[in-house]
């Protein structure tokens, strides 16, 4: 069912890429729209596309009587629902909708919905790659980038959508055909009071799902386990162990797919995607193709031709005998945990940055396994120094230059510099693309030559 919009009066909170998607929507349904965010102009990027759209600007802070004489507010998802004036808005009745559950509202082809805490992002893509490579019309984002919203206007057979716990708070009536909840882990704490409020966030994926619709299940993740007892959608398992009849399983070298009376094994050597955690992508993002009757040597073949995305375990540069790599991406202890896994001992890690309140100490036994030197940049610094102490050689560092300065000199080679800061990038950077790509810059520009500084 679609909304009507027209002569609504909507105020869109949040100006950043949802907020802004959301007013050119709106705009074109003939609401009379105001975007508030509590930046001021100067500091917002972007809003020179908006030029010549009817929109009242409300920025620099939130005037509240906008927000009690609205019809609608509109949500973007960084924005957390207990601020003032969203508070003030719904106690004055006023109803909130999310970006996700207005675009879903107007997409009408089958979505397949991608949440959980790591691995949204490469298996979204994956799941996109092998789509298109079948042939087929789709859009790709979501919390990867593109917000859904931008998907409303084309045509399309599928829409796959990476959602991450903010955008499933406000769901309603979103309803995926095919629902993947890849693990869970610590994360967002910062914005959740404890961890079980942050799993039922992402656990709203499902709420509207039916038996005629499937859910794709980590049966490694003992929480994942738990916590999903009680779907009504068909489960679809996949695991790395070896433990199942059904499903996608790992068995050695391959991946077997036994379902519905189908049997199909495909060779892991032909993967290019590197850890072991990216298998799990892989083999989480075959699934909702092959239940729609994709033929599995196309899907691999698509699977296995994609190189990964930036800021995921990046190989930035090759230095004299020193691998340096851009996990920029790497934002909370989990995600840490699996990529250090992947590298040989004598790492210098570069972390830190905007606490989520992850439990650092985590990391410790393969930290003290792994790192030789660890560079801590950002709020978080002097927390995870305390709570890894001892583990290795720690340093703070003021700046993620000095970082890489430091890491230049103390990495001997045959080791690696690993840049996976286990915390957000708000604190420094704009977000984890732009503070990547500085690590890359500043990487690119160390010279050949050892000098000492
Ligand atoms: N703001 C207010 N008032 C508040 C809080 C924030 O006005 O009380 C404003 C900020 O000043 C800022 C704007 O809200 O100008 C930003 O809105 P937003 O945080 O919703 O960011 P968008 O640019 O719309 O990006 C969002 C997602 N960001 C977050 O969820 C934090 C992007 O995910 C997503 O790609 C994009 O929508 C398109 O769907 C990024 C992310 O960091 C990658 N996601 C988190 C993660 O992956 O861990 C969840
Ligand atoms: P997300 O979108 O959920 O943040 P990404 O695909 O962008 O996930 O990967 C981010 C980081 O998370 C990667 O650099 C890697 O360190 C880690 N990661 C990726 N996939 C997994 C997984 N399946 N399990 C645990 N960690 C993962």
């Amino acid at each position: 069912m679609k909304l009507d919009f027209t002569n609504k009066r909507i105020v869109v909170i949040g100006a950043g890429l949802s907020g802004q998607a959301l007013v050119r929507f709106l705009v074109e349904r003939g609401a009379t729209v105001a975007l508030s965010d509590l930046r001021t102009l100067e500091q917002l990027e972007g809003l020179e596309a908006l030029q010549g759209l009817p929109v009242r600007l409300d920025l620099g802070g939130h005037s509240l009587e906008l927000f009690e004489q609205a019809d609608f507010i509109a949500v973007s998802p960084g924005v957390p629902l207990d601020c003032e004036p969203l508070r003030r808005a719904a106690s004055c009745g006023i109803p909130l909708l999310g970006e996700i559950e207005i675009a879903a509202q107007e997409i009408s082809a089958p979505i397949i919905g991608v949440t959980g805490t790591n691995g949204k992002s490469t298996t979204t893509s994956l799941i996109g790659e092998i789509l298109q490579t079948w042939g087929k019309t789709i859009f790709v984002g979501g919390n990867l980038g593109t917000p859904l919203i931008e998907g409303c206007s084309a045509e399309i057979d599928d829409a796959v959508v990476e959602l991450s716990s903010f955008q499933l708070e406000t769901i309603d009536q979103f309803h995926p055909s095919i629902g993947l909840l890849l693990n869970l882990s610590s994360d967002h704490l910062d914005r959740y009071p404890d961890l079980q409020s942050y799993y039922q966030a992402k656990l709203r994926l499902f709420r509207n799902m039916t038996a005629a619709d499937f859910v794709v299940l980590n049966a490694d993740d003992e929480e994942v386990c738990r916590l999903t007892a009680d779907l009504k959608a068909t489960k679809v398992w996949f695991s790395g162990r070896g433990r199942l009849v059904e499903g996608m399983v790992r068995l050695g070298d391959k991946l077997v797919w036994n379902w519905a009376g189908a049997n199909v094994q495909l060779p892991l050597s032909e993967l290019q995607l590197s850890g072991e955690h990216n298998i799990e992508n892989a083999m989480a993002a075959m699934i909702p193709p092959l239940l729609q009757g994709c033929p599995a040597e196309l899907a691999w073949g698509a699977v296995c031709s994609f190189g990964g995305l930036k800021h995921r375990m990046q190989l930035v540069r090759k230095l004299n005998g020193v691998s340096w790599y851009n996990d920029s991406k790497g934002t909370n202890v989990g995600s840490v945990l699996k990529s250090l896994a992947g590298l040989p001992s004598g790492v210098t890690l570069i972390a830190g940055g905007k606490d989520k309140g992850g439990d650092y100490r985590l990391l410790r036994p393969l930290l003290e396994q792994k790192v030789k030197h660890l560079l801590l940049i950002g709020e978080a610094a002097e927390k995870i120094a305390a709570e890894l102490a001892g583990c290795c050689e720690i340093r703070l560092v003021a700046q993620l230059e000095a970082a890489v300065q430091q890491a230049y000199e103390v990495t001997a080679p045959g080791g690696t510099v690993l840049l996976s800061p286990a915390c957000s990038s708000f604190d420094m950077f704009r977000n984890y693309q732009v503070r990547g790509d500085e690590f890359e810059r500043l990487v690119q520009r160390l010279p050949e030559e050892r000098v000492a500084s």
